[in-house]
């Protein structure tokens, strides 16, 4: 049987009893939150015993549980709360059907707790994604930011830019041309809708003004001089500028903007913003003055990584840090001009780091990244003039120029990600290295029977 405190991430409270509930085939789900509830996998009946209410106060993600021998009683404020709760129950339950009595009180440190995805350097399907959702949710994490867009493809239909993907989702693309493919609008609404019923928000980039060649491959009237460019399919970075005094470029973007946000309910859209190297910081100036209120035109709020913060931001917009420097005047700078910020430093959250020099995945840029450095550090001593309340939140982020397969994907992604998750929700002064390996030890086993795979990683005790 599992410990009440066998759960990623740590809850903010939990009080064990000697009681034990266990799940059987009679066991029945009832009360508020239906289509919450259905995620125990449990029949429905009005007088079932593993019973949701619709109550308590908190922000929507926070929820209690009380498991006596007899009952359940799931306690959320709204549904976002109730799906959190069967998050833990679904840690806490054994494979017997037991669950330890006590009861846990939880709510998240941050509002945001994300993983990106780069479907630009390597395309994954509908399903593989809906299967990534399937796995991170476990661990509250409650956004998806994928990377649409690279210089090595272009990933999502725009109206009005067919060769977009026509020719840069093509085969061909990707790094090493092996990454093919992009999500029609029907293909991204339904990643949108799967995510949603799993309280994920989908957070879309587009990163311009660098890591534009795909575009501008796909259309030659995106370039300085309108002569085409030779595609590319290797994982240099810093190369490539849309043109920052060309209305074309406007044009565009603003097409891309507008049809991005429309397909797109949450609140955010990503504009890169990264390693403009080709751009002059004259010319990145005049693009994101020009970009910046577009992205609030179509309703959005405006996240980039935090290169964007060298301008003036409105205070609504998230510089998302990802460098591994020991301090950013910029950021420093939009954070006392009322900006939060998402915490990303690439020596503890790039999931695309390897876990050891030789490990075959991976870049290592950075530095290795095994699980203790994913755990050990706080996002609010990351950087001086960021501190906690400046905290929008976390995320890590996978980049995938090495990878091939969702299995690559998930063996850069578990366990570390479970790591940033806890950074994410569980109160700075409950989380533990010795506790947080003894609980990730329980995964190894959940993964395999999900067929999930993990870096088996040599500083945890697997069960
Ligand atoms: C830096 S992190 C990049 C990406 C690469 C990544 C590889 C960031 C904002 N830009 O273009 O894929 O390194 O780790």
């Amino acid at each position: 049987m599992r410990l009440l405190d066998d759960v990623i991430p740590l809850p903010v409270t939990v009080q064990p009893s000697s009681a034990v509930f266990t799940i059987t085939a009679d066991t029945r789900v009832s009360g508020d939150y239906p289509e919450v509830a259905a995620f125990l996998g449990l029949p429905s009946s009005p007088a079932g015993d593993v019973r949701f209410v619709a109550g308590g106060d908190g922000p929507d993600e926070s929820y209690s549980i009380d498991i006596s021998d007899e009952s359940v009683t799931v306690t959320a404020p709204a549904p976002a709360g109730a799906f959190a709760a069967v998050q833990t129950l679904q840690q806490l339950r054994s494979s017997d059907g037991r669950l330890p009595g006590g009861h846990i009180s939880d709510r998240p440190r941050f509002a945001y707790r994300g993983v990106m995805l780069d479907v630009a350097r390597h395309f994954f399907t509908v399903d593989e994604v809906k299967s990534y959702i399937d796995a991170i949710v476990a661990f509250k994490i409650n956004h998806l930011h994928l990377h649409l867009t690279d210089d090595q493809g272009w990933r999502i239909e725009i109206p009005g830019w067919p060769r977009l993907t026509e020719v840069s989702g093509a085969a061909g693309t990707g790094v090493d041309g092996v990454g093919p493919g992009f999500y029609t609008r029907d293909h991204y609404r339904e990643i949108v809708a799967y995510a949603a019923e799993r309280f994920v928000t989908v957070v879309p980039e587009i990163d311009m003004p660098g890591h534009v060649n795909a575009a501008q491959f796909a259309y030659p009237s995106l370039t300085a001089d309108g002569e085409p460019v030779t595609q590319r399919t290797d994982g240099e970075v810093g190369y490539s500028s849309l043109v920052a005094g060309s209305e074309t470029t406007y044009t565009f973007v603003e097409d891309v903007i507008r049809e991005v946000a429309a397909l797109t309910p949450g609140p955010f859209l990503h504009i890169g913003g990264d390693e403009a190297q080709a751009t002059t910081a004259d010319d990145y100036r005049t693009f994101m003055s020009r970009v910046l209120p577009m992205v609030g035109k179509y309703g959005k709020r405006a996240i980039g990584w935090h290169e964007m913060a060298t301008v003036d931001l409105p205070d609504t917009a998230v510089p998302q840090f990802w460098r591994t420097e020991p301090d950013d005047e910029a950021t420093a700078r939009a954070v006392a001009a009322g900006s939060q910020v998402i915490m990303s430093p690439a020596d503890r959250t790039y999931l695309d780091m390897k876990y050891t020099p030789d490990f075959p995945l991976g870049l290592d840029w950075a530095g290795c990244v095994e699980l203790d450095r994913a755990y050990d550090w706080d996002p609010a001593d990351r950087l001086p003039g960021v501190p906690e309340h400046s905290l929008l939140g976390v995320e890590a982020a996978l980049w995938s120029e090495t990878l091939r397969s969702l299995a690559d994907v998930q063996t850069m992604t578990f366990p570390r990600l479970p790591a940033i998750a806890e950074i994410g929700w569980t109160p700075r002064a409950a989380r533990d290295w010795s506790s947080f390996r003894r609980r990730v030890g329980a995964y190894g086993a959940r993964w395999r029977s999900g067929n999930i795979a993990y870096h088996p990683s040599p500083t945890v005790d697997w069960e």
